[in-house]
């Protein structure tokens, strides 16, 4: 039944039913996170530090009227290339997009759902959605997180944007029992930067310690996703106070030019590139490669090597 609306791509299915350890990442962040050609070549090369580092990697989208679980190099360049004029895909766009044989980038949220049915348990990206400064008023709550709150996939991310309100993203994945691990850091990394203000729930150092942590999560049915922020690299780090004068200057820009909904975080991604002269793409791209690695080593270490 599911294999009409799934197509896990050979290798990748052959290693899951070996136990060999599989690493899920997006296509959200090819088609409207980054500009062709870096975001093609960004994928590539992601793909390459997964294997590289032990796992097969899963790029994930909705290609001609399925999920697709592992592309192939044509598939991921189409995505990039076509960038903005592919459909951004969230769990609530999946059936008609299926349905209608219309192509998808897949959001967090999205790749978590292929990921699960697929059986893969690690996904690797660069930032989560989350509960948007100004939420109050808006709703623009990601459906990132309501996505972690159900389904087992732990996400490896470099902690949430600053255009998000890390407060409330906290509060939120709090009450949905979805636990935030920072990997060798207390503070919760906020993307650009190492700092934030803000704790994570809980420091763990190595791979197996997260390993262990999932096992426990799942093994006990307490169903849901798991966020591993993962800083990036002290020497691609941006300053923080140019980095917050930026995105505050983008999320003006945003309301001047009365963005919203699924628009909002690939605008406000744009605008800081601008705004940075590029300096926030380079940046964006390192800590990407960054958690590749460590989703590679956390999934090795899941399948139990
Ligand atoms: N944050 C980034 N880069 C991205 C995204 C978020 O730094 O590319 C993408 C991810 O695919 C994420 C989505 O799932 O944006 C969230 O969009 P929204 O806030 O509309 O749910
Ligand atoms: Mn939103």
């Amino acid at each position: 039944m599911m294999s009409k609306y799934l197509e896990i791509n050979p290798i990748v299915a052959n290693g899951l039913k070996n136990n060999t350890p599989v690493v899920a990442l997006e296509s959200t962040i090819i088609s409207h996170g980054m500009p062709y050609p870096q975001n093609m070549e960004t994928a590539l090369k992601v793909e390459e530090i997964v294997r590289k580092n032990g796992a097969i990697p899963a790029t994930i989208a909705i290609l001609d009227g399925k999920f697709k679980v592992g592309l192939a190099a044509d598939e991921i360049e189409h995505l990039g290339k076509s960038g903005q004029q592919i459909v951004k895909a969230s769990r609530r766009d999946i059936p008609y997009l299926i349905s209608q044989q219309i192509d998808g980038a897949t959001t967090v949220a999205s790749t978590m759902i292929a990921a699960n049915l697929a059986g893969i348990k690690v996904f690797a990206t660069g930032g989560i959605g989350g509960v948007h400064r100004g939420a109050s008023t808006t709703f623009d709550i990601s459906a990132d997180l309501q996505e972690l709150a159900s389904t087992d996939v732990a996400v490896v991310c470099a902690g949430f944007k600053s255009i998000l309100d890390l407060g409330l993203t906290l509060e939120y994945l709090e009450t949905h029992g979805v636990s935030v691990l920072g990997y060798q850091t207390k503070e919760l990394p906020a993307f650009y930067t190492r700092k934030s203000g803000f704790e994570v729930d809980y420091q763990l150092d190595t791979p197996a310690e997260v390993a262990g942590f999932l096992h426990t999560k799942w093994e006990m049915q307490l169903h849901g996703g798991v966020v591993i922020a993962n800083p990036i690299p002290e020497k691609y780090q941006l300053d923080y106070d140019v980095i917050t004068k930026t995105i505050n200057d983008a999320i003006i820009d945003a309301e001047i030019n009365k963005i919203k909904g699924k628009e909002s975080t690939p605008f406000l991604l744009a605008k800081v590139k601008e705004l940075t002269g590029g300096k926030s793409l380079d940046a964006n791209i390192q800590l990407v490669y960054n958690n590749a690695a460590l989703a590679a080593r956390i999934a090795v270490a899941y399948a139990g090597g």
